[in-house]
Protein backbone atom coordinates (compact mmCIF):
# COMPACT_ATOMS: atom_id res chain seq x y z
CA UNK A 1 0.00 0.00 0.00
CA UNK A 2 1.50 3.31 -1.08
CA UNK A 3 -1.03 5.92 -0.11
CA UNK A 4 -0.36 7.88 3.08
CA UNK A 5 -3.20 9.19 5.24
CA UNK A 6 -4.31 12.77 4.71
CA UNK A 7 -2.07 15.37 6.38
CA UNK A 8 -3.90 17.87 8.58
CA UNK A 9 -2.01 21.00 7.61
CA UNK A 10 -4.67 22.23 5.17
CA UNK A 11 -7.76 20.65 6.74
CA UNK A 12 -10.05 23.49 7.81
CA UNK A 13 -13.57 22.07 7.64
CA UNK A 14 -13.40 18.65 9.24
CA UNK A 15 -14.89 17.89 12.63
CA UNK A 16 -12.30 15.16 13.10
CA UNK A 17 -8.81 15.99 14.25
CA UNK A 18 -5.46 14.44 15.00
CA UNK A 19 -5.92 12.19 18.01
CA UNK A 20 -3.99 13.17 21.12
CA UNK A 21 -0.78 11.05 21.38
CA UNK A 22 -2.13 9.12 24.39
CA UNK A 23 -5.33 8.39 22.44
CA UNK A 24 -3.35 7.16 19.46
CA UNK A 25 -1.31 4.87 21.68
CA UNK A 26 -4.37 3.47 23.46
CA UNK A 27 -6.13 2.89 20.14
CA UNK A 28 -3.22 0.86 18.85
CA UNK A 29 -3.08 -1.32 21.96
CA UNK A 30 -6.81 -2.09 21.81
CA UNK A 31 -7.12 -2.60 18.05
CA UNK A 32 -8.18 -6.23 18.29
CA UNK A 33 -10.73 -5.90 21.07
CA UNK A 34 -14.50 -5.87 20.72
CA UNK A 35 -16.58 -4.12 23.36
CA UNK A 36 -19.63 -5.66 21.68
CA UNK A 37 -18.68 -8.94 23.35
CA UNK A 38 -17.99 -8.08 26.99
CA UNK A 39 -17.91 -11.74 28.03
CA UNK A 40 -14.83 -12.29 25.86
CA UNK A 41 -13.26 -8.82 26.13
CA UNK A 42 -13.91 -7.76 29.72
CA UNK A 43 -11.07 -5.25 29.97
CA UNK A 44 -12.28 -3.07 27.12
CA UNK A 45 -15.78 -3.45 28.47
CA UNK A 46 -14.63 -2.05 31.82
CA UNK A 47 -12.99 0.82 29.93
CA UNK A 48 -16.27 1.57 28.23
CA UNK A 49 -17.91 2.00 31.65
CA UNK A 50 -15.15 4.47 32.52
CA UNK A 51 -15.77 6.31 29.25
CA UNK A 52 -19.48 6.68 29.98
CA UNK A 53 -18.83 7.82 33.55
CA UNK A 54 -16.43 10.50 32.28
CA UNK A 55 -18.81 11.63 29.54
CA UNK A 56 -21.46 11.90 32.27
CA UNK A 57 -19.16 14.15 34.30
CA UNK A 58 -18.57 16.36 31.26
CA UNK A 59 -22.31 16.55 30.52
CA UNK A 60 -23.50 17.09 34.11
CA UNK A 61 -24.99 13.63 34.72
CA UNK A 62 -24.01 11.74 37.84
CA UNK A 63 -25.09 8.21 37.10
CA UNK A 64 -25.23 8.01 33.31
CA UNK A 65 -26.30 5.15 31.08
CA UNK A 66 -24.93 4.94 27.57
CA UNK A 67 -22.29 3.48 25.32
CA UNK A 68 -19.51 4.42 22.92
CA UNK A 69 -21.09 4.50 19.47
CA UNK A 70 -19.62 4.73 16.00
CA UNK A 71 -20.31 8.48 15.98
CA UNK A 72 -22.92 11.17 16.29
CA UNK A 73 -25.04 9.61 13.58
CA UNK A 74 -25.53 6.39 15.51
CA UNK A 75 -26.13 8.26 18.78
CA UNK A 76 -28.82 10.41 17.13
CA UNK A 77 -30.49 7.42 15.48
CA UNK A 78 -30.55 5.56 18.78
CA UNK A 79 -32.04 8.52 20.64
CA UNK A 80 -34.86 8.70 18.11
CA UNK A 81 -35.28 4.93 18.44
CA UNK A 82 -35.66 5.17 22.23
CA UNK A 83 -38.29 7.87 21.80
CA UNK A 84 -40.16 5.95 19.14
CA UNK A 85 -40.20 2.78 21.26
CA UNK A 86 -41.58 4.69 24.24
CA UNK A 87 -44.21 6.54 22.26
CA UNK A 88 -47.78 5.49 22.85
CA UNK A 89 -48.92 6.45 19.38
CA UNK A 90 -48.30 4.40 16.24
CA UNK A 91 -47.51 7.57 14.29
CA UNK A 92 -44.93 9.40 16.38
CA UNK A 93 -43.20 12.57 15.24
CA UNK A 94 -39.87 14.16 16.06
CA UNK A 95 -39.45 17.95 16.10
CA UNK A 96 -36.02 19.37 15.26
CA UNK A 97 -34.68 22.75 14.09
CA UNK A 98 -33.48 23.03 10.48
CA UNK A 99 -29.94 23.26 11.82
CA UNK A 100 -30.13 19.60 12.89
CA UNK A 101 -27.55 17.28 11.37
CA UNK A 102 -28.69 15.13 8.44
CA UNK A 103 -28.38 12.01 10.59
CA UNK A 104 -31.92 12.76 11.80
CA UNK A 105 -33.15 12.26 8.24
CA UNK A 106 -31.57 8.82 8.33
CA UNK A 107 -33.15 8.14 11.72
CA UNK A 108 -36.61 9.14 10.49
CA UNK A 109 -36.25 7.01 7.38
CA UNK A 110 -35.03 3.89 9.18
CA UNK A 111 -37.41 4.18 12.11
CA UNK A 112 -40.53 5.27 10.26
CA UNK A 113 -41.15 8.41 12.30
CA UNK A 114 -42.30 11.72 10.92
CA UNK A 115 -39.58 14.37 11.05
CA UNK A 116 -40.93 17.89 11.60
CA UNK A 117 -38.25 20.42 10.73
CA UNK A 118 -38.83 23.89 12.14
CA UNK A 119 -37.04 27.11 11.10
CA UNK A 120 -34.22 28.78 12.99
CA UNK A 121 -34.26 32.45 13.98
CA UNK A 122 -31.94 35.19 12.73
CA UNK A 123 -29.27 33.93 15.14
CA UNK A 124 -29.44 30.43 13.63
CA UNK A 125 -31.09 28.98 16.75
CA UNK A 126 -34.30 26.95 16.96
CA UNK A 127 -37.29 29.29 16.72
CA UNK A 128 -39.20 28.47 19.91
CA UNK A 129 -42.56 29.70 18.60
CA UNK A 130 -42.19 27.40 15.61
CA UNK A 131 -41.28 24.47 17.87
CA UNK A 132 -44.32 25.19 20.05
CA UNK A 133 -46.54 25.28 17.00
CA UNK A 134 -45.17 21.97 15.69
CA UNK A 135 -45.47 19.71 18.74
CA UNK A 136 -48.66 17.80 19.49
CA UNK A 137 -49.86 14.70 21.35
CA UNK A 138 -47.93 12.47 18.93
CA UNK A 139 -44.57 14.15 19.46
CA UNK A 140 -42.14 11.57 20.83
CA UNK A 141 -39.00 13.68 20.82
CA UNK A 142 -37.99 17.32 20.73
CA UNK A 143 -34.39 17.87 19.73
CA UNK A 144 -31.94 20.69 20.09
CA UNK A 145 -28.38 21.12 18.89
CA UNK A 146 -25.63 22.30 21.22
CA UNK A 147 -23.02 23.35 18.68
CA UNK A 148 -24.55 23.21 15.21
CA UNK A 149 -22.63 21.71 12.30
CA UNK A 150 -22.82 24.84 10.15
CA UNK A 151 -22.64 27.80 12.53
CA UNK A 152 -21.65 26.36 15.93
CA UNK A 153 -24.83 27.72 17.55
CA UNK A 154 -26.47 26.45 20.74
CA UNK A 155 -30.25 26.07 20.78
CA UNK A 156 -32.20 27.26 23.86
CA UNK A 157 -32.12 23.84 25.51
CA UNK A 158 -34.03 24.61 28.77
CA UNK A 159 -36.89 26.17 26.78
CA UNK A 160 -36.96 23.21 24.40
CA UNK A 161 -37.14 21.00 27.50
CA UNK A 162 -40.22 22.86 28.72
CA UNK A 163 -41.91 22.42 25.37
CA UNK A 164 -41.01 18.72 25.29
CA UNK A 165 -42.42 18.19 28.78
CA UNK A 166 -45.62 20.04 27.92
CA UNK A 167 -46.47 17.25 25.47
CA UNK A 168 -44.78 14.39 27.40
CA UNK A 169 -42.07 14.07 24.80
CA UNK A 170 -38.42 13.28 25.36
CA UNK A 171 -35.67 15.90 25.01
CA UNK A 172 -32.54 15.00 23.03
CA UNK A 173 -29.47 17.23 22.77
CA UNK A 174 -27.04 16.79 19.92
CA UNK A 175 -23.74 17.91 21.44
CA UNK A 176 -21.75 15.61 19.14
CA UNK A 177 -19.36 18.42 18.25
CA UNK A 178 -19.99 20.97 21.01
CA UNK A 179 -19.85 18.69 24.06
CA UNK A 180 -16.13 19.08 24.69
CA UNK A 181 -16.07 22.89 24.44
CA UNK A 182 -19.38 23.89 26.03
CA UNK A 183 -18.31 23.06 29.62
CA UNK A 184 -16.04 26.12 29.42
CA UNK A 185 -18.78 28.50 28.32
CA UNK A 186 -21.87 29.99 29.98
CA UNK A 187 -24.32 28.11 27.75
CA UNK A 188 -27.08 26.02 29.28
CA UNK A 189 -26.81 22.79 27.33
CA UNK A 190 -26.47 19.75 29.58
CA UNK A 191 -28.31 17.34 31.92
CA UNK A 192 -27.98 19.75 34.85
CA UNK A 193 -29.38 22.69 32.95
CA UNK A 194 -32.51 21.08 31.49
CA UNK A 195 -34.60 17.89 31.62
CA UNK A 196 -32.40 16.27 28.96
CA UNK A 197 -33.18 12.58 28.40
CA UNK A 198 -30.54 11.65 25.85
CA UNK A 199 -27.43 13.25 24.37
CA UNK A 200 -24.95 12.67 21.56
CA UNK A 201 -21.43 13.71 22.61
CA UNK A 202 -18.51 12.51 20.51
CA UNK A 203 -14.98 11.92 21.81
CA UNK A 204 -13.77 11.61 18.19
CA UNK A 205 -14.56 15.25 17.44
CA UNK A 206 -13.40 17.93 19.94
CA UNK A 207 -12.55 15.15 22.44
CA UNK A 208 -9.39 14.29 20.46
CA UNK A 209 -9.98 10.52 20.51
CA UNK A 210 -9.34 8.27 17.52
CA UNK A 211 -12.15 7.56 15.05
CA UNK A 212 -14.58 5.88 15.71
CA UNK A 213 -15.63 7.06 19.16
CA UNK A 214 -19.07 8.64 19.45
CA UNK A 215 -21.07 8.85 22.64
CA UNK A 216 -24.69 8.19 23.50
CA UNK A 217 -25.75 9.20 27.01
CA UNK A 218 -29.12 8.51 28.58
CA UNK A 219 -30.42 9.89 31.87
CA UNK A 220 -31.36 6.41 33.08
CA UNK A 221 -30.70 2.75 32.36
CA UNK A 222 -34.40 2.36 31.81
CA UNK A 223 -34.18 4.58 28.70
CA UNK A 224 -31.29 2.57 27.30
CA UNK A 225 -33.23 -0.65 27.97
CA UNK A 226 -35.67 0.45 25.26
CA UNK A 227 -32.93 -0.52 22.81
CA UNK A 228 -31.97 -3.87 24.33
CA UNK A 229 -32.26 -7.04 22.32
CA UNK A 230 -31.46 -10.54 23.62
CA UNK A 231 -28.06 -11.91 22.67
CA UNK A 232 -28.36 -15.70 22.79
CA UNK A 233 -24.84 -16.45 21.47
CA UNK A 234 -23.00 -14.22 23.91
CA UNK A 235 -22.22 -14.53 27.59
CA UNK A 236 -23.87 -11.18 28.15
CA UNK A 237 -27.64 -11.37 27.92
CA UNK A 238 -28.61 -8.27 25.97
CA UNK A 239 -27.23 -5.52 23.78
CA UNK A 240 -28.43 -1.94 23.37
CA UNK A 241 -26.02 -0.90 20.61
CA UNK A 242 -26.95 -0.54 16.94
CA UNK A 243 -23.81 -2.23 15.64
CA UNK A 244 -22.55 -5.62 16.85
CA UNK A 245 -18.77 -5.79 16.70
CA UNK A 246 -17.48 -2.39 17.79
CA UNK A 247 -14.18 -0.58 17.98
CA UNK A 248 -12.21 -1.27 21.16
CA UNK A 249 -9.66 1.18 19.77
CA UNK A 250 -12.28 3.92 19.83
CA UNK A 251 -13.30 3.10 23.41
CA UNK A 252 -9.73 2.91 24.75
CA UNK A 253 -8.66 6.08 22.96
CA UNK A 254 -11.67 7.97 24.32
CA UNK A 255 -10.80 7.01 27.90
CA UNK A 256 -7.12 7.86 27.39
CA UNK A 257 -7.92 11.27 25.88
CA UNK A 258 -10.48 12.17 28.56
CA UNK A 259 -8.20 11.05 31.43
CA UNK A 260 -5.41 13.14 29.98
CA UNK A 261 -7.37 16.25 29.06
CA UNK A 262 -10.41 16.64 31.31
CA UNK A 263 -10.78 19.34 32.39
CA UNK A 264 -7.67 21.52 32.06
CA UNK A 265 -6.41 20.25 28.70
CA UNK A 266 -9.83 20.67 27.11
CA UNK A 267 -10.21 24.11 28.66
CA UNK A 268 -6.89 25.24 27.18
CA UNK A 269 -7.91 23.77 23.83
CA UNK A 270 -11.23 25.59 23.89
CA UNK A 271 -9.55 28.93 24.63
CA UNK A 272 -7.01 28.39 21.85
CA UNK A 273 -9.63 27.31 19.30
CA UNK A 274 -11.99 30.15 20.23
CA UNK A 275 -9.20 32.73 19.95
CA UNK A 276 -8.28 31.34 16.55
CA UNK A 277 -11.90 31.53 15.40
CA UNK A 278 -12.17 35.15 16.53
CA UNK A 279 -8.87 36.04 14.86
CA UNK A 280 -10.07 34.47 11.61
CA UNK A 281 -13.48 36.15 11.80
CA UNK A 282 -11.75 39.47 12.32
CA UNK A 283 -9.34 38.90 9.42
CA UNK A 284 -12.24 38.04 7.09
CA UNK A 285 -14.33 40.98 8.24
CA UNK A 286 -11.45 43.39 7.62
CA UNK A 287 -11.38 42.13 4.04
CA UNK A 288 -15.01 43.03 3.59
CA UNK A 289 -16.65 39.62 3.92
CA UNK A 290 -19.83 39.15 5.88
CA UNK A 291 -19.01 36.88 8.83
CA UNK A 292 -21.33 34.90 11.10
CA UNK A 293 -20.12 35.67 14.61
CA UNK A 294 -18.22 32.61 15.96
CA UNK A 295 -19.97 31.98 19.28
CA UNK A 296 -18.10 28.63 19.37
CA UNK A 297 -14.89 27.83 17.43
CA UNK A 298 -16.54 27.73 14.00
CA UNK A 299 -16.50 30.54 11.44
CA UNK A 300 -18.85 31.00 8.48
CA UNK A 301 -18.33 33.80 5.96
CA UNK A 302 -19.86 34.93 2.71
CA UNK A 303 -16.98 34.26 0.32
CA UNK A 304 -17.78 34.13 -3.41
CA UNK A 305 -17.95 30.76 -5.08
CA UNK A 306 -15.04 31.52 -7.41
CA UNK A 307 -12.77 32.42 -4.47
CA UNK A 308 -13.88 29.31 -2.61
CA UNK A 309 -13.06 27.14 -5.63
CA UNK A 310 -9.65 28.79 -6.06
CA UNK A 311 -8.82 28.12 -2.39
CA UNK A 312 -9.83 24.49 -2.79
CA UNK A 313 -7.63 24.29 -5.88
CA UNK A 314 -4.75 25.45 -3.68
CA UNK A 315 -5.31 22.39 -1.51
CA UNK A 316 -7.31 23.93 1.33
CA UNK A 317 -9.89 21.44 2.63
CA UNK A 318 -12.80 23.77 3.14
CA UNK A 319 -16.54 23.26 2.86
CA UNK A 320 -19.66 25.35 2.47
CA UNK A 321 -22.88 25.75 4.41
CA UNK A 322 -26.20 24.88 2.76
CA UNK A 323 -26.54 28.54 1.77
CA UNK A 324 -23.05 28.64 0.31
CA UNK A 325 -20.93 30.34 2.99
CA UNK A 326 -17.34 29.27 3.53
CA UNK A 327 -17.20 27.27 6.77
CA UNK A 328 -14.08 26.76 8.86
CA UNK A 329 -14.00 24.64 12.00
CA UNK A 330 -11.20 25.57 14.39
CA UNK A 331 -10.36 22.05 15.53
CA UNK A 332 -7.33 21.32 17.73
CA UNK A 333 -5.04 20.73 14.73
CA UNK A 334 -5.89 24.17 13.28
CA UNK A 335 -3.10 26.57 14.27
CA UNK A 336 -2.79 30.34 13.94
CA UNK A 337 -0.02 29.76 11.38
CA UNK A 338 -2.36 27.67 9.22
CA UNK A 339 -5.01 30.36 9.36
CA UNK A 340 -2.48 33.09 8.56
CA UNK A 341 -1.28 31.08 5.57
CA UNK A 342 -4.91 30.61 4.46
CA UNK A 343 -5.55 34.36 4.70
CA UNK A 344 -2.29 34.95 2.78
CA UNK A 345 -3.60 32.78 -0.07
CA UNK A 346 -6.92 34.59 0.05
CA UNK A 347 -5.17 37.96 -0.22
CA UNK A 348 -3.11 36.83 -3.20
CA UNK A 349 -6.30 35.66 -4.94
CA UNK A 350 -8.10 38.91 -4.22
CA UNK A 351 -5.18 40.98 -5.52
CA UNK A 352 -5.29 39.03 -8.73
CA UNK A 353 -9.06 39.38 -8.96
CA UNK A 354 -8.83 43.16 -8.59
CA UNK A 355 -6.14 43.67 -11.27
CA UNK A 356 -8.00 45.38 -14.12
CA UNK A 357 -8.32 43.36 -17.29
CA UNK A 358 -6.10 44.85 -20.04
CA UNK A 359 -8.18 46.47 -22.73
CA UNK A 360 -7.51 46.09 -26.44
CA UNK A 361 -7.09 49.76 -27.35
N1 LIG B 1 -24.26 15.92 15.00
C1 LIG B 1 -23.56 17.03 14.67
C2 LIG B 1 -23.92 18.34 15.32
C3 LIG B 1 -22.52 16.93 13.74
O1 LIG B 1 -21.85 18.04 13.37
C4 LIG B 1 -22.22 15.68 13.18
C5 LIG B 1 -21.11 15.52 12.19
C6 LIG B 1 -22.97 14.56 13.55
C7 LIG B 1 -23.98 14.73 14.47
C8 LIG B 1 -22.70 13.21 12.99
O2 LIG B 1 -21.53 12.70 13.51
P1 LIG B 1 -20.74 11.50 12.83
O3 LIG B 1 -20.23 12.01 11.52
O4 LIG B 1 -19.68 11.19 13.83
O5 LIG B 1 -21.69 10.38 12.66
N2 LIG B 1 -20.87 16.59 11.37
C9 LIG B 1 -19.82 16.58 10.38
C10 LIG B 1 -20.41 17.17 9.11
O6 LIG B 1 -21.39 16.62 8.61
C11 LIG B 1 -19.28 15.26 10.03
C12 LIG B 1 -17.97 15.34 9.39
C13 LIG B 1 -16.85 15.06 10.11
C14 LIG B 1 -17.83 15.67 8.06
C15 LIG B 1 -15.61 15.10 9.55
C16 LIG B 1 -16.59 15.72 7.47
C17 LIG B 1 -15.49 15.43 8.21
O7 LIG B 1 -14.24 15.44 7.65
O8 LIG B 1 -19.90 18.19 8.69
Amino acid sequence: MQIEPQAFDRVLSSMCTEPHPVARDAAERFLATNPGDPGTYPSVSALEEDAIAMLGTIAGLEDPAGYIASGGTEANIQAVRIARNRAETRTPNVVMPESAHFSFQKAADILGVELRIVPTDDRHRADLEAVRASVDGSTALVGGVAGTTEYGRVDPIPELGEIARSVDAMLHVDAAWGGFVLPFTDYEWNFEHAPVDTMAIDPHKMGQAAVPAGGLLARSGELLDELAVDTPYLESTSQATLTGTRSGAGVASAVAAMEELWPEGYRRQYVRSQNNAEWLADALEKRGYEVVDPTLPLVAADVPRSTFDALRAKGWRISRTATGELRIVCMPHVTREMLASFIGDLDRLEVRASVPVASDD
